[in-house]
């Protein structure tokens, strides 16, 4: 079990604390203490990127509008975000653990994966390294990171979010087992809220409750999705920690099984790609400057048009309408639609919409 070749890995989940708020507060020491959000403003326009702890006493919550944050916390203060420093702390995060392993993979600005089954200082402790690590980006960056440690990465990352802020929590093989038997649905991965709803309508509400079932049952369920829930109720999971991995577009395509002729029948597939690459812009909490649609005709030639913004996009309703606007300008010639895609590009980090809102201050926020 959780083990690649034979053997066992050692894998560390690690996720700075309110990373943007913190960056803020370390170097405006006005701030400390107080509850900020980075993002959004007093005018109620926008949303909160992040808040600090002081302020999610109050309930304030990434993606919240700065309305909803003003009415929880009347006192909060709103803070410009400066992207060129996070990302600058980014990196320097990276180099810390770049001491240790090679086995990087960043999942965003604040958060990573690193396999540490062979670290180059042979200290041969994930939990060790991990308090290394922890204590080199206290003293050198002045900011706290909370630490995941297990075989695996899916049970890292929960490990990771447990002890928050500064926390440091190991599951090892022994624990893993009863650690997922108690985990809520949700928390799976994979299993969005869709899947969720549908598997507490089931009277499936944690992971022992999965694992009654069989993987037949799972598969009949929901799908082949049902081979994965399988093993990862069972702490199984192989994926590798993926070094170097930059996203330099995101995107989704669908080729159908009979060709599109009218406007109608392609704008509903375009809503369905909008709605599979709003969900993965906002897991990897990004947003891109470029919209590109690319269509595929019957005859299998090919084109992209794509359009570009001073800002990044990232909420559902503009990326569809930019697409439904490029392919009207498409010359298509009456000539059968076999693909539709669209992807962004030109990445910044950003602000996450709620879905199906449209708002034009959007764009000029950051
Ligand atoms: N972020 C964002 N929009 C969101 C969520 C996050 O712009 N909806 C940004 C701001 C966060 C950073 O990404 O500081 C990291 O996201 P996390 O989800 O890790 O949140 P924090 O690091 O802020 O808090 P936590 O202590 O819960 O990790
Ligand atoms: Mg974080």
């Amino acid at each position: 079990m959780n083990t690649v070749q034979g053997r066992i890995r050692k894998i560390i989940h690690i996720d700075m604390d309110a990373f943007y708020a913190s960056v803020e507060q370390r170097d405006y020491p006005d701030y400390r203490g107080k509850p900020i959000a980075v993002g959004g403003s007093p005018t109620g326009r926008g949303v909160v990127a992040t808040a600090s702890y002081e302020a999610r006493k109050f309930g304030v919550r990434s993606a919240m509008s700065s309305r909803k944050a003003m009415q929880l916390c009347p006192q909060i203060i709103f803070v410009y975000p400066r992207f060129e420093v996070y990302k600058a702390v980014s990196r320097s995060i990276r180099e810390i653990f770049y001491r240790y392993t090679d086995v990087v993979e960043p999942l965003s600005l604040d958060e990573a994966y690193l396999d540490v089954t062979e670290d180059k200082q042979d200290i041969g402790s994930a939990l060790e390294i991990a308090k290394q690590i922890k204590k080199a980006i206290q003293e050198e960056l002045q900011l706290t990171a909370s630490a995941g440690v297990s075989t695996n990465k899916f049970v890292a990352k929960i490990a990771s979010d447990i002890n928050k802020p500064n926390g440091l929590t190991f599951i090892g093989p022994s624990k893993i087992e009863s650690f997922v038997n108690n985990l809520p649905v949700e928390r799976f991965f994979g299993v969005g809220k869709v899947t969720a709803d549908k598997m507490k309508s089931m009277n499936l509400h944690t992971g022992a409750d999965l694992r009654a079932l069989s993987e037949n049952e799972l598969v009949k369920h929901f799908g082949k999705m049902g081979h994965f829930y399988y093993h990862i109720v069972r702490g199984i999971d192989h994926r590798e920690v993926q070094p170097h991995r930059e996203t330099k577009s995101l995107g989704a395509e669908d080729t159908f099984t009979y060709d599109l002729e009218t406007d109608e029948e392609m704008h509903k597939e375009l809503d369905r790609i909008g709605n599979t690459i709003y969900g993965r812009l906002q897991k990897n909490k990004m947003a891109g400057r470029t919209i590109t649609l690319k269509v595929k005709f019957s005859d299998f030639t090919q084109i992209t048009r794509n359009q570009s913004f001073t800002s990044p996009i990232s909420d559902y309703d503009t990326i569809v309408e930019v697409a439904k606007a490029l392919l009207s300008k498409v010359e298509r010639n009456e000539r059968p639609v076999r693909l539709l895609g669209i992807s962004l590009s030109n990445f910044g980090e950003l602000v996450l919409k709620s879905k199906k809102t449209k708002d034009p201050d959007q764009l000029e926020i950051f």
